[in-house]
């Protein structure tokens, strides 16, 4: 039996400015089978000093800019150099930077955005103020006469268009974000919509739509609060309802099946809003299953240390 070996970037990048609680990378060392690992370390980022807000309300946009810039430039690099990058973070603003690093490469890439939360208001939208409810409202290009350029952010190209995004696991949209993914045609599976079709049918038509006509590569945008809070609570912004252990593995394993994961980024994970140790725990492993499970960790098993049975003699 033969098995593909993946060479794969991990990237630590504990941004906390996209939000107003802190984030930290997922404490613990991540090993996967099968792979190739190469640490590209965790970014420093310089926090810009009299960052003030934009329009009295968007917290940090220069920090958050530079941040972003600094971290596509890794990305890209490590994406041209053959790897596939996995990003840690950190709130989910560092996806502005993580998929148009990763598009500098691969122009063609489609994402999937798993999460409770759409992350597409745009600076004039927003109600908290924080960047990490808006990644996708910079990326996308037909969206951008509606979105005002914020200071730090005018290195930014759009590579996005709305047929290339899938949604899963939604469950908390904000009524300026349900318009926008309305009026321009993203496609979305709720969790209302896992409960109607199931993970199973929810994952094909998620293929039909982004991979059915070309394959191109895949960018996995993973936020843990797409998991029930129960599984993953220490997160920031925590909904109830949320993917079961189960459905969230089968997502992964069904992309990696694909073989066309070329960029993930797990993030939101943040240890310090734990209550407990157990929660931090808990909440780590499981970003580390749904990582594992992207890059070909099985629930039926992988037979790596088997490849021959012992005969008796
Ligand atoms: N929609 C809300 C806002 O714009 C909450 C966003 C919460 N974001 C994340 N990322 N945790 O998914 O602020
Ligand atoms: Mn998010
Ligand atoms: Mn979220
Ligand atoms: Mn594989």
């Amino acid at each position: 039996l033969t098995r593909s070996v993946h060479s794969v970037a991990v990237v630590g990048a504990p941004f906390s400015r996209g939000q107003v609680r802190a984030a930290t990378r997922a404490d613990g060392t991540l090993s996967l089978e099968r792979c190739h690992l190469k640490d590209f370390g965790d970014l420093s980022f310089t926090n810009v000093p009299k960052d003030d807000p934009y329009n009295n309300l968007v917290v940090y946009p220069r920090s958050v800019g530079i941040a972003n810039q600094e971290l596509a430039e890794v990305v890209s690099r490590a994406v041209s150099g053959g790897y596939s990058c996995v990003t840690m973070g950190g709130d989910h603003s560092l996806a502005i930077g993580t998929i148009i690093g990763h598009a500098r490469h691969h122009p063609d890439l489609c994402v999937i955005w798993v999460d409770a939360h759409a992350d597409i208001n745009t600076p004039l939208t927003t109600v908290s103020g924080n960047i990490h409810g808006q990644p996708l409202s910079f990326l996308i290009r037909e969206l951008q006469d509606k979105v005002p350029q914020l200071p730090g952010f005018s290195w930014i190209k759009p590579c996005l268009s709305p047929p290339n995004i899938v949604y899963i696991g939604l469950r908390d949209v904000e009524p300026a974000e349900h318009f926008i993914l309305k009026s321009f045609d993203i496609q979305y599976f709720s969790m209302r919509d896992i409960d109607r079709l199931g993970i199973q049918k929810v994952m094909e038509q998620t293929f039909d739509r982004l991979i059915g006509k070309r394959k191109r590569p895949i960018h996995l945008s993973f936020d843990i609060d797409a998991f029930d809070p129960k599984l993953a609570p220490a997160t920031g912004t925590p909904v109830v309802g949320g993917l079961t252990y189960r459905e969230g593995l089968y997502i992964t394993e069904e992309i990696h099946s694909t073989g066309l994961l070329s960029a993930l980024d797990l993030v939101e994970v943040n240890p310090h809003l734990a209550t407990s140790e157990e929660e931090a725990k808990a909440t780590a492993s499981l970003a580390v299953d749904v990582i594992a499970s992207s890059f070909g960790q099985t629930r039926e098993g992988g037979h790596i240390a088997y490849d021959h049975l012992p005969t008796p003699s």
